[in-house]
């Protein structure tokens, strides 16, 4: 059994080769992306088996979507290839370092990952970990996405640890209905991490804490201020480290990849909390979502710490 299979959407990523507009960048550099693989790929580099699932186009950048992920010791043989559909890619620009303003623009309406379904999907496989690992972007890509999704994560005896990121990208939601569905899905997952801004989207965190009961653990993801989980009765806050951002995607990513490996390790949620900060803050400090997370030794070492050293 593998510790964790992560399904959804990659892309061939285009990061910019200089600062500045979308308009003006004159030429971008080639790099992956996708919340899930990213997850998947940050395990793997941590010791954990992975399995990502997913579809991509009979295309150049499907085979490179597939050869890179496969590189970080992901097993990608359950990625199924499309011949009547691309695999999506996007452009980012830099932003702003402080605010993490930048442009996206995104080619992937009609990708080959938008028709998963729960009949083009084999729902036994992507169940098969110890954990599945979800995000709030699949459901976005179409009608099909979601039903898959609502499939993944209804309450079913033996199924893995359901965890759930909700990653909400306005713009891949018509009519702002993204919230509301968003919330249906975290209700039955066991894990939730959701960032303080997409918990404002949805109510505010009190609000998604009172509407997410069945959830073993909520995680609010709060920026440079650190993150706090939910759990039972229980509350547990960690501030973050301090670094030099160079820019904040993937940290998510990486983020929750700490937090569940801590998590498969059996340690206790505050020493969760600090392996996702920690990994957060190798994705932090470099251009692309991904990334190699701190060595386990050290990262026990620091997460080991007393409270004092942890600010
Ligand atoms: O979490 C990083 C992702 O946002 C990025 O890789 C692209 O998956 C992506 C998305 O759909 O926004």
């Amino acid at each position: 059994v593998v510790d964790v299979v992560a399904l959804g959407e990659s892309m061939v990523t285009f990061l910019p080769s200089r600062p500045g507009r979308l308009a003006d960048v004159p030429s971008f550099d080639r790099a992956i992306g996708g919340a899930e693989s990213n997850v998947a790929c940050v395990l793997a580099a941590a010791g954990h088996t992975t399995r990502w699932i997913s579809r991509v186009g009979a295309d150049g950048f499907g085979d490179h979507l597939v050869e890179a992920v496969g590189a970080y010791g992901v097993d990608v043989s359950a990625v199924r290839r499309d011949p009547d559909r691309p695999t999506g890619v996007y452009f980012r620009t830099a932003g702003d370092r402080a605010t993490d303003d930048h442009e996206v623009a995104y080619y992937r309406a009609g990708s080959a990952a938008s028709a998963m379904s729960v009949r083009t999907m084999d729902l036994d496989a992507i169940r098969s970990g110890r954990v599945l690992h979800l995000s709030g972007i699949t459901p976005a890509l179409s009608a099909d996405c979601l039903d898959l999704m609502r499939a993944l994560t209804a309450r079913a005896p033996g199924r893995p640890l359901v965890s759930f990121d909700v990653n909400h990208r306005p713009g891949l939601w018509r009519d702002g209905d993204g919230p509301a569905v968003l919330l249906e899905l975290a209700r039955g997952a066991d894990l939730v991490f959701v960032g303080e801004d997409e918990a404002w989207d949805m109510g505010g965190p009190e609000a998604v804490r009172a509407a997410l009961p069945e959830p073993e653990l909520l995680v609010v993801k709060q920026g440079a201020a650190g993150a706090t989980a939910f759990h039972g009765e229980h509350v547990t806050s960690v501030p973050a480290l301090r670094v030099d951002v160079v820019a904040a995607v993937g940290a998510g990513d990486a983020f929750a990849a700490g937090f569940l490996s801590a998590t498969l390790r059996g340690l206790p949620v505050r020493e969760r909390l600090r392996h996702g900060h920690l990994t957060a803050a190798a994705a932090l400090t470099v251009p692309g979502d991904l990334a190699a997370p701190p060595a386990r030794h050290h990262a026990d070492r620091l997460a080991a710490l007393d409270d004092a050293a942890w600010g």
